[in-house]
């Protein structure tokens, strides 16, 4: 009888989350939550650390990066007792030593996708990261603080980018995609966020289908739960441009690279930002929530994985439950796409890598 409770909470439980509509997590995923805290992580050196690589900063790379694991001293109630820091102090053009988190088993790719020296365990073609970013000094900006965060396999084959600076306004968010066919690759840089305040925690997502075939990537970004801008990845440069003659392919994704390069700020020695609550997937590729009660019929029902149901009911009662829920979010607008203020010319239209 005892058990038969249990079982009887746990259904409830699914029911209840399902009704949510929170994300299930597909079978066959893979997935990793990195907090930083003890004992699993100590203050100092990341590298070695819980599978974490960050090669220059141990004193073995191009440059001894301002990076590590932190005492959250910094009042960011949700960061617990430790955090991942980062500063500009010191950059470089390297990539296989900066920063890589824990990498998942399973990588992310398509059937053209190259594994080079890393492992692909089941190739899956769905990849998500998210993360909480905020400043270690919240008070002000610390000017010139740049930081990049991309999917990668683990020697900076970035699939995908995002660039966090500390602008006068508060944090501003760049993405960069690869668009069209063109040789050399055409990196196209858009604002997703500005002026986010630097007072609090914001916690950024983002989500990639590696697609088979060129030009169909698809990468989305999530700043605070609202999606800002979807994309593509970077495959393209891979396939076409001659810079990667040497592997022309597009590459597996299995890890997150916090890399440093760009001009480097010496004051913001000890400072920067700080990462936390990082958590990455790999998976099938999502199909749902369903958005009509006609989807859940002849079966339609099964072909959902986010959510997954039991059975039709359940399907339609989702549905149900989702129009109620939009009827009452429907002030709210998708987001900021404008990538209007953005208007230097870096990594516009270039035909190189984003240069930090
Ligand atoms: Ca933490
Ligand atoms: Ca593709």
């Amino acid at each position: 009888m005892k058990n038969m409770n249990i079982k009887k909470i746990l259904v409830g439980g699914a029911a209840g989350a399902l009704m949510l509509g929170a994300l299930a997590v597909p079978a066959l995923a893979d997935s990793l939550s990195i907090n930083f805290e003890s004992p699993t992580y100590t203050v100092g050196n990341i590298n070695g650390q819980d599978g974490w690589t960050a090669l220059g900063s141990a004193g073995s790379g191009c440059a001894v990066y301002d990076e590590g694991v932190v005492a959250n001293t910094y009042g960011y109630a949700s960061f617990g007792g430790q955090s991942f820091r980062l500063s500009d102090a010191v950059t470089s053009g390297c990539f296989g030593d900066q920063a890589f988190a824990k990498p998942l088993v399973n990588a992310v790719g398509e059937v053209d996708s190259t594994a080079g020296t890393f492992s692909t365990g089941t190739l899956q073609r769905h990849f998500e990261m998210q993360f909480d970013i905020a400043s270690t000094v919240p008070g002000a900006q610390q000017p010139g603080m740049h930081t990049s965060v991309s999917p990668d396999r683990g020697d900076g084959s970035r699939m995908s980018y995002l660039r966090f600076e500390d602008g006068t306004a508060g944090l501003d968010v760049f993405f960069d995609d690869v668009q069209g066919t063109t040789n050399p690759a055409n990196f196209v840089e858009t604002q997703v966020a500005a002026g986010l305040d630097r007072t609090v925690p914001h916690t950024v997502k983002l989500t990639m289908d590696l697609l088979d075939g060129p030009s169909n990537d698809v990468v989305k970004v999530w700043i605070d739960g609202t999606l800002v801008h979807t994309g593509t990845s970077w495959e393209n440069y891979y396939r076409y441009d001659p810079e990667a003659i040497a592997e022309q392919s597009p590459r597996i994704v299995k890890t997150v690279l916090f890399r440093e390069s760009g001009a480097a700020n010496a004051a913001d020695a000890g400072k920067g930002f700080l990462i936390d609550n990082l958590s990455t997937l790999s998976g099938p590729i999502l199909v749902g929530p369903p958005t009509t009660k006609d989807q859940c019929k002849n079966g339609g029902w099964k072909t959902f994985n986010n959510p997954t149901f039991r059975n039709q009911g359940q399907c339609v009662e989702f549905v149900e439950h989702q129009k109620d829920k939009d009827k009452h979010d429907s002030d709210r607008h998708e987001g900021n796409n404008d990538d209007g203020h953005h208007d230097d010319g870096e990594g516009h239209h270039s035909s190189q890598q984003p240069e930090d």
